[in-house]
């Protein structure tokens, strides 16, 4: 008995972790329902990994458990869905009262509160725990979202601390340097405990819902460049790679400038104008978007993405299509309004993803209420800093703007984040125009810009939509010159009969 952890799930997340917990001192025992993959694992660890003596392979369950520690510890890095059930059913014979069980797979989080309930009742402790930042994060260091019972979550703590992303505290910036064997010491570990039962699994899901429309904004600024200005791969990557200087800077924009720099090794020309256009997707950014409807929270830019993925998807229709549904007549932007189309893109890129984050924000808003549980927004920024796919510069401003206001209704509203708004609008909405006029689709950019304008207005046509359902299904309204709560209802189309108030 002397691992001071588990881990149950060798693919490519779980090897990565394990490592991980390694390189940082505690002797890992790992498993995996194919032993041959284990047995590679250990492998390939004695040749080229320097904490090798500290990961431990097992091919049974019952040796896997007895060798560690209690309370334990087990990790499951297994396929999300029924393969987690069927871990978890698998391991319970062998588990004793105070055992701690933690899922770092993406787990659906209304599975997560299921499965704490199940387990609880068994006497099995439990966290959900959401895991960011792929292979490589995984590897030198991730961010981590858990969330359950607090005791578990305690004995967890100096592991999850330990092998999470580092970050300056103040800053935000990423502190570089892990390597096999040499993890970063000090700086501020992205984890924090999030909440009750499936919290931790909910804000890994909006983390994802986020960052499809992330994605899905860089992709449309790179489409509008190409389509509107005629610039080559390339040119391009070298715009992001100018941008991710500047507050812009973050890991997917630093991707996005290599990948359209990369030259194709098969043919000539450059990598990206090969890739099919046809995205795919797991389910994470379609959750959130539909938990977004199911809470009626307005996360329309997150819902957009996901929209963008389907019809990216439906390939050989829109080939078809192309060849039957017009647009209008292009009118490419002329040289000497190169540079400042640019600049108009960039401010589109930036006011639309501050529009997605404030969405997200606000759909965990809602979740919260609705779900009684207390997120600390600030903190959530602060663990998103660092070690997940969406980190950004930009994540440093959310974070300062949560510690001015902990009780921000809506990140639009933050001073910072106005000023960029009423900055970069003209530029935004001159793109959006500029992407309409000539037929090019940028669903993200302007669903962004809905959410904006619609934010923002004081007064919206919903007067006109509630008396539509007042007049066919007698659903009531409220009056502009009445106290909110007061509902009236109208007997459509008949004579003008004085209004009756409905409590
Ligand atoms: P996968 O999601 O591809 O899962 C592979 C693992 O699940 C293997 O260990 C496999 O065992 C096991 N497994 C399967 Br498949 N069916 C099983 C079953 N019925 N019973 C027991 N084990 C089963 O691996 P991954 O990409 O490393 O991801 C692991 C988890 O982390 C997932 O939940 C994923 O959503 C999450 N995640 C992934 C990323 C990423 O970037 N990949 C990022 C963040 C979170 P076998 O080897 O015997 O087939």
């Amino acid at each position: 008995k002397n691992a001071d952890i588990g881990l149950v799930g060798l693919a490519v997340m779980g090897q990565n972790l394990a490592l991980n917990i390694a390189d940082h001192g505690y002797t890992i025992a790992v498993y995996n329902r194919d032993p041959k993959k284990m047995l590679n694992f250990i492998e390939e660890c004695k040749a080229k990994e320097p904490s090798h003596e500290r990961v431990v392979g097992h091919a049974d369950l019952a040796s896997f458990v007895l060798s560690i520690k209690r309370p334990r510890k087990i990790v499951l890095l297994v396929k999300a869905g029924s393969a987690t059930d069927v871990t978890i059913n698998a391991l319970l014979p062998f588990l004793e009262e105070g055992d701690i069980i933690i899922d770092g797979g993406n787990a659906l989080w209304t599975d997560t509160i299921r499965r704490e309930k199940e387990l609880t009742a068994k006497g099995i402790d439990f966290i959900g725990s959401g895991v960011s930042g792929g292979e490589i994060g995984a590897r030198f260091g991730p961010s981590l979202m858990p969330s359950g019972n607090r005791k578990a979550w305690a004995s967890l703590e100096p592991i999850w601390r330990d092998i999470a992303a580092k970050v300056d505290p103040d800053t935000g910036a990423p502190i570089e340097g892990a390597a096999p064997g040499k993890p970063v010491e000090g700086g501020f570990a992205c984890t924090e405990y999030i909440g009750p039962d499936g919290s931790g699994h909910y804000v890994k899901m909006v983390h994802n819902g986020i960052e499809y429309i992330d994605m899905q904004l860089i992709c449309e600024a790179y489409w509008l460049m190409k389509n509107l200005l005629g610039m080559a791969a390339d040119e391009i990557g070298k715009v992001f790679a100018e941008w991710n200087k500047g507050e812009l800077s973050s890991y997917l924009i630093e991707i996005t400038a290599d990948i359209l720099q990369q030259k194709d090794p098969v043919s000539p020309g450059f990598l990206v104008d090969k890739v099919m256009d046809a995205a795919g997707q797991k389910g994470t950014g379609q959750w959130t978007a539909a938990n977004a409807l199911e809470l009626g929270a307005p996360a329309n830019a997150i819902a957009a993405a996901v929209y963008a993925r389907a019809l990216s998807s439906v390939k050989e229709e829109r080939v078809e299509a192309s060849k039957i549904l017009k647009g209008p007549v292009s009118k490419p932007v002329s040289d000497k309004d190169k540079a400042a189309t640019i600049e108009a893109i960039k401010s589109a890129l930036y006011c639309s993803k501050i529009c997605a984050y404030a969405q997200g924000f606000q759909l965990m808003d809602k979740a919260q209420v609705a779900y009684n549980w207390k997120l600390n927004f600030g903190e959530i920024a602060q663990i998103w800093r660092g070690g997940c796919i969406i980190r950004a510069r930009f994540l440093q401003k959310i974070t300062d703007a949560y510690a001015r206001n902990s009780r921000l209704k809506n990140l639009m509203l933050d001073p910072y984040f106005t000023t960029e708004l009423n900055d970069g609008q003209a530029g935004w909405r001159h793109v959006i125009a500029l992407a309409v006029s000539n037929g090019i689709p940028a669903q993200g950019f302007a669903a962004a810009l809905a959410y904006y304008d619609g934010y923002r207005s004081a007064v919206l046509p919903a007067n006109l939509l509630q008396a539509q359902r007042d007049y066919f299904g007698a659903h009531t309204y409220e009056r502009v010159d009445q106290p909110r709560g007061q509902f009236f209802h109208l007997d459509w189309p008949e004579k003008n009969r004085p209004q009756l108030a409905i409590e």
